[in-house]
């Protein structure tokens, strides 16, 4: 029986699946051979444009030359999850093993559009690159005092979780899930890293709830996951220790996981954020990281399941007067030693970035320094640092940039053998992301993790015609005008150079120049009268630098040969400094500034001239948050540079106006 389509509630964006963007499908005469429950998504879908558009749907009949499309079984093994696609004699075929790779099969045709149905093509083998593409959900089963429903969540509430309890209509869902299988997204963990009381019984007599979840997500081929807490022995099964190598706690984890896979067969595994910012893990028992994550890995093993451990330990208590303890280093200091120590279902989830999710940061150098262990990289679509879904941030060309670096001859994407991992910006929000043009994240960060080395303006191209599928070609122009570069506009009006942070503390969104410069967390720029930045070089700083292999040991060891837009994360220079783009640190300050915001307006200007060619909801959210963003980016300019101007006592060498 096809499955129909999930319907979406009144008033909700589509997204970047609108009923047009099946038009070359609908209209054909589509023959759909095999069988299992995604082949009943996919005739739902073909069934569903068809009934649009004309055109119609057989089942299992032989291949005979009467169809425009076939997709079936494919004569090659590629997994559950690849597909082919070829064009011969006037029909198009889709070919795969599995049902998951049917239906990416067809999401590939709804992209290619027209094309599909043109000429001849020869035969491609199409396959993610990566197994594991996760979100996951920062969301609060219940509202957190400080946090609310969703920690860092800037679209609205829980698209999971209400009034404490799992949603009773899960139809939206359902329609969330055919979203991120259309962009290759196969995982979802469903709360957050930081497990409160509430939460910690999703484990046990709460996983009913997760698992009517896990049926909404299924016939899109989502796996579900769900962050744990280390303290579940304690808190739930009122044991007296959370010991990693205590017989009763093993037990005891190993019956709690039984009893989760009872209710949910294909469950994925769990998600684990320990020994940091006041999370319990296994350092209270003298243990290491890797007995601790060893311990769930055992527990999930039976059931194929996946423990991932995140990096994200440092001491978030630090005395900020101490120079020598440095935040950046954290994640290598305490991982490193344990490579090879991880169990074959150990994944370590590491922060793309040393610090945490800033506009820009270097690649962590613990990517580079695990071979014996299986990593996850883990990315931020949820705009915490980067505007808050009310800026426009599209932040693929910062993501292309993290998983294209390499360590010797291999790729971050190379090394992300245990997945690529988002922190997800969606919610109950009638746009999904509240700002409308944050959907391009989304999109972008699942095409990714199916191709790592995709160019993302090519990526950014498919949600464009997807998206808007009738878009005039102006349409298009326009918002690869406001999308392509508005990270590096971002970049400009905010801190400078790779410093971070200078955000408010707390909620972080606009600026504070010294809001965190005297607090425990570690994120200091070390302004004074002289100079800026945190000197961490081998030779006479934190001895971060030294953490990397050649060549970017070398590279960022010194201010002379370290990438300008880091300056300032590896080296205190004097504001006299000059760049290798031939300005002093103090000027390319001022300038980035004020070029900043004025990107922000013309911006805001090609906007306002798209009215007409978008619909008038969506461009009256845009154009409203577009209002905010300039008011704030002024904000920023103006106290940055303002600060930097009393701090240096160096005026603007173009005369204008800093004080
Ligand atoms: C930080 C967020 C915090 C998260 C933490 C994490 O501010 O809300 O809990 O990361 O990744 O960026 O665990």
């Amino acid at each position: 029986m096809p499955l129909p389509v999930p319907v979406l509630p009144e008033g909700v964006d589509p997204a970047w699946l609108p009923p047009a963007a099946f038009r070359a499908v609908g209209g054909r005469r589509t023959l759909i051979r095999g069988s299992g429950p995604l082949v009943e998504t996919v005739h739902g879908e073909v069934a569903q444009a068809c009934q649009l558009f004309g055109g119609r749907v057989v089942r299992d009949a032989a291949p005979d030359g009467a169809y425009d499309l076939v997709l079936g079984p494919g004569a090659e093994d590629l997994g559950d999850e690849g597909f082919t696609l070829a064009r011969e004699g006037g029909t198009t075929t889709v070919g795969a093993c599995g049902g998951r790779g049917l239906l990416y099969g067809l999401f590939h045709v709804v992209r290619l559009g027209e094309d599909a149905f043109r000429g001849e093509r020869a035969r491609v083998v199409h396959r993610p690159a990566l197994a594991l593409r996760m979100l996951d959900h920062w969301d609060n089963v219940a509202v957190h005092p400080v946090m609310g429903q969703v920690e860092r969540g800037y679209a609205g509430g829980s698209l999971f979780w209400e009034d404490g309890r799992a949603r009773g209509g899960l139809e939206r869902v359902r329609a969330y899930g055919r979203l991120l299988a259309a962009c290759g997204i196969n995982a979802v963990a469903v709360n957050n890293v930081n497990v409160h009381e509430t939460e910690a019984r999703l484990l046990t007599d709460r996983i009913g709830e997760v698992a009517r979840l896990a049926d909404a997500f299924r016939p899109y081929g989502i796996r579900t996951h769900l962050s744990v807490t280390f303290a579940a022995p304690m808190l739930l099964g009122g044991l007296l220790t959370a010991d990693p190598l205590d017989g009763t706690v093993r037990d005891w984890w190993a019956g709690a996981t039984r009893r989760v896979y009872e209710a949910i067969p294909d469950f994925g595994g769990y998600v684990v954020k320990a020994d940091s910012e006041g999370r319990p893990g296994p350092f209270a028992y003298g243990r290491s990281h890797a007995d601790g994550a060893n311990m769930l890995a055992a527990a999930l093993d039976p059931f194929g399941g996946t423990v991932h451990w995140r990096a994200f330990v440092y001491d978030h208590r630090q005395d900020w007067r101490d120079r020598t303890t440095d935040r950046a280093r954290a994640a290598y200091d305490h991982f490193v030693p344990l490579d090879g120590e991880f169990a074959g279902n150990a994944v370590l989830q590491v922060k793309h970035g040393p610090m945490d999710f800033q506009a820009r940061e270097p690649v962590s150098p613990l990517i580079g320094a695990m071979p014996r262990t299986r990593l996850a990289v883990e990315l931020q679509v949820t705009q915490e640092y980067t505007g808050q879904q009310r800026h426009v941030c599209w932040l693929g060309p910062m993501w292309s940039e993290v998983l294209r670096f390499r360590y010797d001859d291999t790729r971050v994407g190379g090394l992300a053998r245990g997945g690529l991992v988002a922190v997800s910006n969606a919610g109950d929000d009638p746009f999904w992301t509240g700002h409308p043009l944050a959907q391009a994240n989304l999109y972008t960060f699942g095409r990714l993790a199916w191709r790592p080395d995709a160019g993302p303006r090519e990526v950014l191209d498919e949600w464009i015609q997807l998206t808007f599928p009738d878009a005039p070609a102006r349409l298009a122009g326009g918002l690869h005008a406001v999308l392509d570069g508005s990270w590096r506009t971002y970049e400009k009006y905010t801190a400078p150079l790779g410093v971070g942070f200078m955000v408010q503390p707390g909620h972080h969104y606009g600026p504070s120049v010294d809001g965190y410069e005297y607090s425990p967390w570690g994120t200091y720029h070390f302004a004074d009268r002289d100079g800026v930045g945190v000197d961490r070089s081998a030779a006479t700083g934190t001895g971060y630098a030294g953490q990397y292999g050649k060549p970017w040991s070398e590279l960022y060891e010194s201010p002379d040969t370290c990438p300008d837009e880091l300056l300032l994360f590896f080296h205190h220079v004097p504001y006299g400094h000059v760049l290798r783009s031939g300005k002093t640190v103090i000027q390319h300050i001022y300038d980035t500034h004020f070029e900043g915001v004025a990107e922000v307006e013309e911006a805001r200007a090609t906007w306002a001239s798209l009215a007409g060619l978008v619909d008038p909801a969506r461009h009256a959210r845009v154009a409203e948050r577009y209002e905010e963003q300039l008011r704030c980016a002024r904000e920023w300019r103006d106290q940055v540079n303002s600060y930097f101007f009393r701090k240096s006592g160096v005026p603007d060498a173009r005369g204008r106006r800093v004080y």
